[in-house]
This record gives C-alpha cells, sequence and structure tokens, in this order.
C-alpha cells in the first residue's frame, strides 16, 4: 500500500515519528521493525519475515489478525455513519447495541457503561467518577484513591498517575494529588520466606493500614489490575483478591477492577473478576473489547453507583468527542460477537488454557527459569541468577533485553519487563500453535543462557 523500501521508512520514521516508551537517540541507531501485515497469531515485517506474535500486539488483539468480519462491520458503519456524537439528547445504533452487548456479558450487577477512546481515558473517567459519587453522596472529602506500586494504568495525567510506575512519575511532575499506594502481591520477588498464600494476605493488609493511616473519611477507592500486566504478569496468590474484596466491603470504598488486559477471555472467563470471584463497582475496558482493530475503551458501573450519579448527579460534566463512536462500536460488536460465537472464552479455559499450562510448568526445568506462572493465556517466566535463592540479575533488565532481542531474530515476539518474559497470545491460538511457541521459547532461553556464560 505504501510505496517505499525498508530503508526509507526507517529513515523516515526517525526524522517525523515520535514513539511511544522509546528512547529515540537508541531507535535511530538501530531502526524500526517495520510490521507491514498480519494474520491469526503472525505477524510479516517489511523485508517478509514472520514472527509468532506471543503478546497479542499490546495484550490486545484477543480474536487474532485478519477477522473479515471485523473489516466488514467497520466497512458498512462508515459508509452508513461514519460519525455522530452521543451528546445533546443524541444516541446512535452501534453504541446502543454495544452498551447492551457489552452489559450483557459482564457480572449481572454491572449494567451500565461509558464509552472512550482508551484505557487510559476509560480510568480518568474513573478518577472522576468515584470522586463525583461521594460528593453526591455528601462526602466530598472521600477523594483519595489507593492503587499500587508496579501498577499500570494507563499514561494520561490520571492514569499514569494511578499507575505506580516511578519512571512515569519522575517526568511531568506526577502524580496528581489524593492517589496513595501499597505494595503489589509479587511474591517471587517480594515474598521472602512467607508462602504464597501468607504473603497474599500480608500485603492485602497493606489496603487496611493505608486505610487507617489516611482515615476513611479520605478514601474513596482502590484500583487494581486482577493480572498486573505491564507491571510483569503478577499473578496474585490465591489469598489476595478475597481479603481485598473483604477490606473494601468492610470500610465501604469503592473496589475498581482494571481489566484493560484481563478482559474480554484473557484469563480463560469474559473478566479478571469472574476468574477471581471479584465483585467491583467500577470496571474499565479497553483492548479486547475490539481486539485493538479499532481504539475504544470504557467504564462499565454498577448499579449502586449508576442508581446515585443518574438519581442525584444532574449533568455529569466530562466526555469525549469519541465516546462510543460509532465506527469502533460497530468493530467492537463484531469482535464480540466472534468472542460469543466461536466460544472462545470456554475454550481458552477448557482446552487451551490447561494445555500450555502444563507445558509452561515444564520450563522451569530450565537453567534460567526460576518461575513459571500463567492462568488462561497470561504468563511469565522469570529469568534469575539462582533459583534456589530466588536471587535475580545483578544487572536487572539486561538478561530479559537479550532475550527478547533472540526472541525477534528467531521469530517470536515476547515482550521483557526487566527480567520477566511475558506472553498474552491470541485467544485463537491452536494446540499445534501453542506447541510452536513453546518450542521457540525454549530455542530463545537456550541461546540466551549460551550468551550470558
Ligand atoms: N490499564 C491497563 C491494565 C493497561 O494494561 C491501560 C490501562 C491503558 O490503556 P491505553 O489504551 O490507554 O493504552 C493499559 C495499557 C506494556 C504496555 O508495556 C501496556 C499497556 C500500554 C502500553 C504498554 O506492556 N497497557
Amino acid at each position: 500500500m505504501y510505496n517505499y523500501t525498508t530503508d526509507q521508512l526507517q529513515d523516515l520514521d526517525t526524522k517525523h515519528y515520535l514513539h511511544p516508551f522509546t528512547d529515540h537517540k537508541k531507535l535511530a541507531e538501530e531502526g524500526s521493525r517495520i510490521i507491514t501485515r498480519a494474520d491469526g497469531i503472525y505477524l510479516w515485517d517489511s523485508d517478509g519475515n514472520r514472527y509468532l506474535d506471543a503478546m497479542a500486539g499490546l495484550w490486545c488483539v484477543n480474536v487474532g489478525y485478519g477477522r473479515e468480519e471485523i473489516a466488514e462491520a467497520v466497512n458498512q458503519q462508515i459508509r452508513e455513519l461514519p460519525y455522530y456524537n452521543s451528546f445533546f439528547k443524541t444516541a446512535h445504533p452501534p453504541a446502543i447495541e454495544l452498551s447492551r452487548l457489552v452489559c450483557s456479558l459482564a457480572p449481572a450487577h454491572l449494567n451500565r457503561v461509558f464509552f472512550t477512546g482508551s484505557g487510559s481515558e476509560a480510568n480518568d473517567t474513573i478518577v472522576r467518577m468515584v470522586r463525583f459519587y461521594w460528593s453526591l453522596k455528601g462526602l466530598p472529602d472521600k477523594k483519595v484513591i489507593i492503587s499500587r506500586h508496579n501498577a499500570y494504568h494507563g499514561s494520561t495525567v490520571a492514569a499514569a498517575s494511578l499507575g505506580g510506575m516511578q519512571t512515569a512519575h519522575a517526568q511531568g511532575g506526577l502524580p496528581i494529588p489524593d492517589i496513595d499506594y501499597i505494595g503489589q502481591p509479587y511474591w517471587y520477588q517480594d515474598g521472602g520466606d512467607l508462602s504464597p498464600e501468607e504473603f497474599g494476605e500480608k500485603v492485602a493488609d497493606e489496603l487496611e493500614q493505608k486505610i487507617l493511616e489516611l482515615g476513611v473519611d479520605n478514601v474513596a477507592a482502590f484500583i487494581g489490575e486482577p493480572i498486573q500486566g505491564a507491571g510483569g504478569v503478577i499473578i496474585p496468590p490465591s489469598t489476595y483478591w478475597p481479603r481485598i474484596q473483604s477490606i473494601c466491603d468492610k470500610y465501604q470504598i469503592l473496589l475498581v477492577a482494571d481489566e484493560v488486559i484481563c478482559g474480554f477471555g484473557r484469563t480463560g472467563k469474559w473478566f479478571g473478576s469472574d476468574y477471581y470471584e471479584i465483585k467491583p463497582d467500577l470496571m474499565s475496558i479497553a483492548k479486547g473489547l475490539s481486539s485493538g482493530y479499532v481504539p475504544i475503551g470504557g467504564v462499565l458501573v454498577s448499579d449502586k453507583v449508576a442508581s446515585i450519579l443518574i438519581d442525584e448527579g444532574g449533568e455529569f460534566n466530562h466526555g469525549f468527542t469519541y465516546s462510543g463512536h460509532p465506527v469502533a462500536a460497530a468493530a467492537a460488536i463484531a469482535n464480540l460477537n466472534i468472542l460469543r460465537g466461536e466460544d472462545f472464552v470456554n475454550r481458552v479455559d477448557t482446552e487451551t488454557a490447561p494445555y500450555i499450562a502444563e507445558k509452561w510448568q515444564q520450563l522451569t526445568s530450565h537453567a534460567l527459569v526460576g518461575e513459571a506462572r500463567i492462568v488462561g493465556l497470561i504468563g511469565a517466566l522469570e529469568l534469575v541468577k539462582d533459583k534456589t535463592t530466588r536471587q535475580f540479575f545483578d544487572d536487572r533488565g539486561a538478561v530479559g533485553t537479550l532475550c527478547r532481542d533472540i526472541c525477534f531474530e528467531s521469530g517470536l515476539v515476547m515482550r521483557a519487563i526487566e527480567d520477566t518474559m511475558v506472553i498474552s497470545p491470541p485467544l485463537c491460538i491452536t494446540k499445534e500453535e501453542i506447541d510452536e511457541l513453546i518450542n521457540l521459547v525454549i530455542r530463545c532461553l537456550d541461546q540466551t543462557a549460551k550468551q550470558i556464560q
């Protein structure tokens, strides 16, 4: 479609295109990998190399690449009504139908949805919604939202503040006021001599300590990803979420689940909240909602919160030009119909997740792998210096980066988060493709081990 050579594309890229989360000086030295097409779970670059995309893009292409039904829905919608807003007492069929569909898939007590263009905008919306909720209830001091170190909730000012990434906070004067943090349920790194179950309870109890320290009259909500994604696929011990839920209930603060990665089948259930059996008051969604084909996100609102916002709130002074965008909504509807129609979520739960889990676990026999953890189709490998003592490499991140580069050269896209290698493949991945993925992973681990010796 674009008549350039790889060299020309790399040159123009360096001259004009500022990438997200990128060191541009380094990128200019190395040149971008230019991805030109995709199908199923595979990508191709501008030189014709094929990659197995074990990251589903950026944790989002749940149905896999190349689904004609989504292309067709987008095509039809652009021809019929490419844009209209939902401000000023208007609406259109795709946004209405998507609202109905999303609410029918969400936990039963979540029956309303506010659409955004992304996960970051969804979390921004949540900051305003929870504070508005408490002020409507006559408790305007309940403003603090408690999050976790190493959480990722997006890159807008509010979402990056909710996130617990210090590198992000260091740029641009974040966080905004009234956000606080507790520890993360990262047993492999922080669990010490405790069992995972003991550690899960201990780190959840930090929420209670933080509420008491801040004063319950000042606390609005707790936010967490059911499984932290960008933080390194931190799968919490089984004791963690039940304890968090009971603390939120005890102090009657709102529980917010950031389902941007876990939503739409990633865990083998429709939502991470279903997997962990928690009952969030609000949920942020994006990514798998449209399988990333077109940008769209949203906030699912519980009946409890909606009743206050709607009955007592009057106008909520918040909204985006692209809230409920008809083309994005049409793409999302087609995507959800594929997920439902082909029984994707159940297939992950009963077939592919158990199949990959067994093979993933076997990777712990590799000299570099200290832990292999996986839920549904989201998993991680801890590459460590000494697995008996759970000791990380001294120059943390270097081995992960090396392994990531070896993966790319070997035709596999796996993401490195420091020395944690993570996967989140398209949910359409078959057992044969899982075999191919595992074989590639083993080959890349072997090469990594060889190179660091
Ligand atoms: N919440 C979670 C849990 C996310 O993973 C967002 C919110 C923000 O969504 P948007 O659509 O605004 O990007 C995300 C996004 C990474 C990486 O390094 C992960 C994300 C985005 C960029 C990089 O793994 N997740």
